[in-house]
């Protein structure tokens, strides 16, 4: 679950909701006076202690919070309060103090520019998010989004809508002009005029709705009046929608957004507001008569400042991940103009982003990914390695009548003709065709998905059979020598950098146990009984591709570490990976199970995949590399907890802990079904 913070700190009242973003709900909110003025430090104090109280009471980690959005009054621009009249802030590091105190990333946007963009997102623009919302209250709020972005004017002054002049030297505003919509449009512009009128027609119904006092006259009177056919509130209400859509027309001509959006007290007249406001829009606006701005209520009453608050850290992620699709993409040989760029995958190594561009009216899709430095070294030598592959394969599949396309992953070249990009920043780029209509899954969801899954890595390797080895850098060196896996453990666990390791003791002890067995392959290799072979080295379920329809694989991805090795490493690493009842990171380890059943059909599809292709020591050893690779994942997990999660991407705290013991506990269970293990492979080895 994704959950978000939205705080609306308003005059009066501070309120603070958590936000789950997959489900769009508000889970839970709470509210303190906010007593302005005050200093923002205190009220970043409140708002930190009701974020405490709701994760309690709702049992939500802290962890499994995004950010934080607050709408405040007043200018904003960037992190920073420019002027709040009502708290009583100057510039002030709003963001900055709260993040201090919170330790999250913070999002701060005006309060009607965030109601705006609540609206925009999961209110009534939902879908094609570029709105413009006013609200009719005490004054005339204005907020715009467009394409998903509020736009608040390069200083934060932006989208004072009520500040619009809509009758030259008209009714004084409390802003000092004359004209404003604001003058006309407010609750409380609507009081003073109907007040106005009911001192002109003293047989209005207006009197009697009021019980005759003109100060319980509110926003209502008058529509009220109106409904009964008076003849004063009629005039009164048409004059007022005449100038709301007169507002509303200046806004559309110039912006053309998809929706105009009416909220505030107001906005509750429904249909005997919004019937005629609609038809004088129209008169008053240009446009064909399809493809029009619609005029809508808003969806959200008082929930709007929370929401659009928890909502504002999206809008970062979505620049952030544009300016990396319009920057990044422009360096290779596309095809379009970028028009989306999404974080993608489920890869625990490199950053996946799905890429689609715009090409004469259609789409293109791709993939491009920033290469792991930390775990690459040289991210050109990979490259050189993943072209040479890449192609080598293409090669084979179209002699195989296949669709090269699709059955291997195809590189895009940059525009200096490499296989990957070199940012200013020395990053390394790549950048693949999309394989359209594929899925990828991280479990094992029917039983001849995975004998596939062992079909697909064992007819990768044989087709790699007669590919030149030498002609391939090691792009991680040792990787799946496990002892020396063991000897990275041992020296994290010396270091305790982190000081975590008292907590793991035992899971340090389980390896140390097995170091016996853990040099088993490495014995067998020198003995000249283990050859080495152009293997995979990364054969986990979630490097395939499958069809959406058929449910077929269709590729064999993330080739960063083919490289000589141990063919039944790919066959281990499978099993570890997918013959079990649980995710890798799960935590119950009542849930997490060797699946034997599982193993059995892996064992007949990389056997069959193989054709052939496995000597009877591979076949023998087997079973032990389902071991050996399960332990040495482990291992690396519990390493890369110690040496505090720098690997392998984490989205929680004690997640690398969490995936070690899972695969600790995989290997007691193997270890049980050892003989029984033996007893499968013998069977499939003989046919
Ligand atoms: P990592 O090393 O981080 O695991 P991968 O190369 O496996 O990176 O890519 C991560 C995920 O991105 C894959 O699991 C898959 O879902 C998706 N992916 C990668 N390449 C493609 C592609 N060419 N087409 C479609 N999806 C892809
Ligand atoms: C990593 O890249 P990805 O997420 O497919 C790792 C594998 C581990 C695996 C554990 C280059 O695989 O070795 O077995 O996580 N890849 C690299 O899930 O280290
Ligand atoms: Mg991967």
């Amino acid at each position: 679950m994704r959950y978000t913070v939205g705080v609306d700190l308003g005059g009066t009242n501070i309120k603070v909701g958590i936000v789950e973003l997959d489900g769009r709900t508000i889970v839970a909110s709470d509210s303190v006076k906010t007593n302005a003025p005050r200093s923002c430090e205190d009220i970043s104090a409140d708002i930190a202690a009701l974020i405490r109280s709701l994760t309690k009471k709702t049992g939500i980690s802290k962890d499994d919070i995004l950010w934080i959005g607050v709408a405040t009054p007043g200018i904003v621009k960037n992190d920073t309060v420019i002027s709040a009249v009502n708290l009583g802030w100057n510039n002030t590091p709003f963001a900055e103090i709260l993040r201090r105190i919170t330790s999250k990333p913070v999002f701060l946007a005006n309060d009607a520019n965030a109601a705006a963009y609540a609206e925009a997102l999961w209110g009534v623009g939902q879908g094609s998010p570029s709105l413009v919302a006013i609200t009719l209250g005490t004054g005339v709020g204005g907020g715009i989004v467009i394409n998903g972005n509020i736009w608040d004017g390069f200083n934060g002054f932006a989208a004072e809508i009520g500040h619009m002049v809509i009758r030259a030297e008209g009714r004084e505003c409390p802003c000092g002009k004359r004209g404003c919509l604001e003058a006309y449009c407010s609750a409380t512009g609507l009081i003073r005029e109907t007040r106005r009128m009911m001192s002109l027609y003293p047989d209005s119904k207006m009197w009697d709705i009021c019980g005759g006092d003109v100060n319980a006259v509110d926003g209502r009177t008058a529509f009220s009046a109106r409904r009964d056919g008076d003849f004063a509130a009629g005039m009164l209400t048409a004059d007022f929608i005449d100038n709301l859509a007169y507002g509303i027309s200046n806004v559309i001509n110039v912006f053309q957004p998809s929706v105009v959006c009416i909220g505030g007290g107001i906005s509750n007249e429904g249909d005997a507001l919004m019937l005629p406001l609609r038809d004088r829009v129209m008169r008053l606006s240009f446009g064909l008569r399809q493809g029009r701005t619609r005029v809508e209520v808003a969806k959200f009453k008082n929930d709007a400042g929370i929401i659009g608050a928890s909502l504002l850290g999206l809008q970062e992620k979505e620049n952030e991940n544009m300016s990396v699709g319009e920057r990044i993409c422009k360096k290779f040989r596309i095809e379009g103009e970028v028009s989306s760029c999404e974080p993608y995958g489920n890869g625990h190594i490199n950053d996946t982003y799905k890429i689609i561009t715009k090409v004469n009216g259609g789409e293109k899709k791709y993939i491009l990914q920033r290469i792991n430095k930390n775990v690459f070294k040289r991210p050109d030598l990979l490259m050189g390695n993943f072209a040479k592959v890449t192609s080598y394969l293409a090669d084979i599949i179209k002699k195989e009548g296949g669709d090269p396309i699709r059955g291997t992953l195809n590189v895009i070249e940059s525009l200096d003709g490499k296989s990957y990009y070199l940012s200013e920043e020395g990053d390394y780029w790549r950048m693949l065709i999309f394989i359209e209509d594929s899925i990828s899954f991280n479990k094992v969801e029917s039983p001849e998905q995975f004998y596939e899954c062992a079909v697909a890595f064992g007819d990768f390797q044989s087709k790699l059979r007669d590919f030149p080895a030498e002609e391939l850098v090691e792009t991680i060196p040792n990787f799946h020598n496990t002892p020396d896996r063991l000897r990275q453990l041992n020296e994290a666990v010396a270091l305790d950098k982190f000081e975590r390791l008292e907590s793991v003791m035992p899971e340090v002890e389980f390896a140390r146990a097995r170091e016996e067995f853990i040099g088993l392959f490495e014995r067998e290799h020198a003995a000249g009984r283990l050859p080495l072979k152009v293997t995979h080295n990364d054969t986990k379920l979630n490097n395939i591709l499958y069809d959406k329809d058929t449910k077929k694989p269709v590729c064999v991805i993330d080739l960063d570490t083919i490289m000589p090795g141990y063919a039944i490493n790919d066959f281990g690493d499978s099993i570890r990976f997918g013959a079990t009842t649980a995710l890798e990171d799960e935590a119950d380890l009542s849930k997490v199970n060797f699946d034997i059943g599982l193993f059995e059909l892996y064992v007949k599809g990389f056997i069959e995949g193989a054709d052939g292709g496995l000597t009877a020591t591979e076949l023998s050893l087997l079973p032990e590399s389902a071991i050996m690779m399960t332990l040495e994942c482990g291992m690396r997990f519990l390493t890369d907890y110690l040496s505090g999660d720098t690997y392998f991407k984490t989205s929680r705290e004690g997640q690398n802990l969490d995936r070690a013991r899972n695969q600790f506990k995989l290997v007691s269970d193997m270890e049980k079904a050892l003989p029984r293990m033996h007893e499968i492979v013998n069977k499939y080895s003989q046919i």
